[in-house]
Parts: structure tokens; C-alpha cells; sequence
């Protein structure tokens, strides 16, 4: 852990224990959730605050590149609509770009490579305690949002996948539109130099290198922008934070 993940995890817990402290009976009951909820809310104002939202996470040179890029969480989507499109070799597939923006549709992979391209090796850190530096290449989401233009109303931007953990209940992600125009989160065609393996989430994922695995999309199906994301799953902002994990994943 990084001292300043230290020091922020610190004043996380300093901040929702002094609210706790006051507000016992507060602690036990619903809103309680919403104090907590509020800490992780400061945890994120003050990481901005000590590294401001355009800071670039670290990149790395080819040397650093790692033999196997460790494949996690699904790694083959069973569903009949992906299958069919990975039967074509993805030929088929379209990304739905929808909720508030000007002009939504839908794109090929080669009609978001027309809009952008980044290369960045970068390590990925998932939340069981494993890490690996791949090549990611990609469109910047930024590009697209400006492409499709975004309403003054927009505050997140959802991702939508393939894939489902449990009935009906499709993989999902969210972040906040600041972090959706860092110029490193990519909608990430290629890596190492190759389309994506169906196990690292062919044909498009999301890398949002300043947070952690949890957060990085596989298998997209979809993006939305959205003013809230209280009707969406169980209202937390993706799978993972439906059960339990922290919505601000930053590293
Ligand atoms: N659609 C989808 N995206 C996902 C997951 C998943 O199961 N489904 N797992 C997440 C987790 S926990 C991690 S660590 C990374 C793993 O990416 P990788 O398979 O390329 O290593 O994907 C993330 N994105
Ligand atoms: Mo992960």
C-alpha cells in the first residue's frame, strides 16, 4: 500500500468514525449505510484533491510487459447472444452508445478506431491480490463522448457487458464522467499487440487504469450515460459494489 492510499484510507476511517461515534443509533439503521457511504464519498473528494483528476497512472516499457496476462472473473460468456457473435469472429458486433447524449448508435470496432487511438502498458491490480502489466490499445472513451456529444444532465458513464453472474444478472460497471475523459480509459480492442482473447473480454473492454480490476469492463455490450445509478442493479454502480465492493476503486 502506497502512503498515500495509507494516509487516504486513514482519513476514511477518521471521517466514518466520528460521524459513528455521535450517531450510534444512526449506525444501525439504513441511513446509517448512507454515513459510511459518505466517507467513501470523501475518500474520493480528497484523492482528487492530493492527485488531481488528470494525474496519469504509471507506464510502463515493453521489458515490463508479463508472459501471461492472468485472465480473471468470466472468461467465457455463456450467454446465446455472445456466443453467436464469437462464432463470427465478432464480425457482427456493435457497441450501443446510449442515455444522455446527443446522438446515439452504434459502432464497429473499426468505426471507434476511426475516432481515436492510445497505446499504454500499464499494471493491472485486481482487489485478490494479484497484478499484471499488459499493452492495452484502445479508443479513448473521451473521443466517443465527443463524438456522440454529452448532455449538460450527464454525471456517470455505465458499462454494460455480455456476460451474467447469476439469471438475468449481467456484469455491469460505472464511473463518473471526469474519469471516463481521462485520457487513459480506453475501449480496449488489442492487447500485447493482438484483438483481445475472449478471456480478457474480446471484442471491447474498458481500462480505467487508475482503479482497480473490478472496474475494468470486459465483454461491453453497451455504454449509457446517466444523472444517476439508483435504478440500475441493486443502485450500487456495477456487479462487484452490489455486493459490497466500494464504488471508488482507486489504487
Ligand atoms: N464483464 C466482466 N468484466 C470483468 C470481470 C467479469 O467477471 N466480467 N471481472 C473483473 C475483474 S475482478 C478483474 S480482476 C478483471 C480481470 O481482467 P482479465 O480477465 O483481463 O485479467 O476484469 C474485470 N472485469
Ligand atoms: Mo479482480
Amino acid at each position: 500500500m502506497t502512503d498515500r492510499r495509507r494516509f487516504l484510507r486513514n482519513l476514511g476511517l477518521a471521517a466514518s468514525g466520528a460521524f459513528l461515534a455521535g450517531c450510534d443509533r444512526i449506525s444501525q439503521s439504513e441511513s446509517g449505510t448512507r454515513v459510511l457511504e459518505s466517507a467513501e464519498w470523501l475518500t474520493r473528494r480528497v484523492q482528487r484533491i492530493v492527485s488531481p483528476s488528470t494525474a496519469l497512472a504509471r507506464e510502463f516499457t515493453e521489458a515490463d510487459i508479463s508472459p501471461v496476462f492472468r485472465p480473471n472473473g468470466t472468461t467465457m460468456p455463456q450467454t446465446a447472444l455472445y456466443q453467436s457473435l464469437m462464432k463470427n469472429q465478432f464480425r457482427d458486433y456493435r457497441l450501443g452508445v446510449e442515455g444522455l447524449v446527443e446522438r446515439p448508435g452504434e459502432f464497429s470496432i473499426d468505426q471507434l478506431r476511426a475516432l481515436g487511438e492510445r497505446t499504454q502498458i500499464t499494471r493491472h491490480d485486481c482487489v485478490e491480490g494479484w497484478s499484471a502489466i499488459g499493452k492495452w490499445q484502445g479508443t479513448p472513451l473521451a473521443a466517443l463522448l465527443a463524438h456522440v456529444g454529452v448532455k449538460e444532465s450527464a454525471r456517470y458513464v455505465m458499462f454494460h457487458c455480455f456476460d451474467e453472474w447469476g439469471e438475468d444478472t449481467p456484469y455491469y460497471e460505472s464511473i463518473d464522467i471526469t474519469e471516463a475523459r481521462h485520457p487513459q480509459t480506453l475501449l480496449a480492442h488489442s492487447l500485447n499487440g493482438a484483438p483481445l482473447p475472449v478471456a480478457n473480454g474480446a471484442p471491447l473492454r474498458l481500462r480505467v487504469e487508475r482503479q482497480l480490476g473490478y472496474k475494468h469492463a470486459k465483454y461491453l455490450r453497451s455504454i449509457e450515460v446517466v444523472s444517476s445509478f439508483e435504478d440500475i442493479g441493486d443502485g450500487n454502480g456495477g456487479y462487484w459494489e452490489d455486493n459490497g465492493y466500494e464504488w471508488y476503486a482507486g489504487i
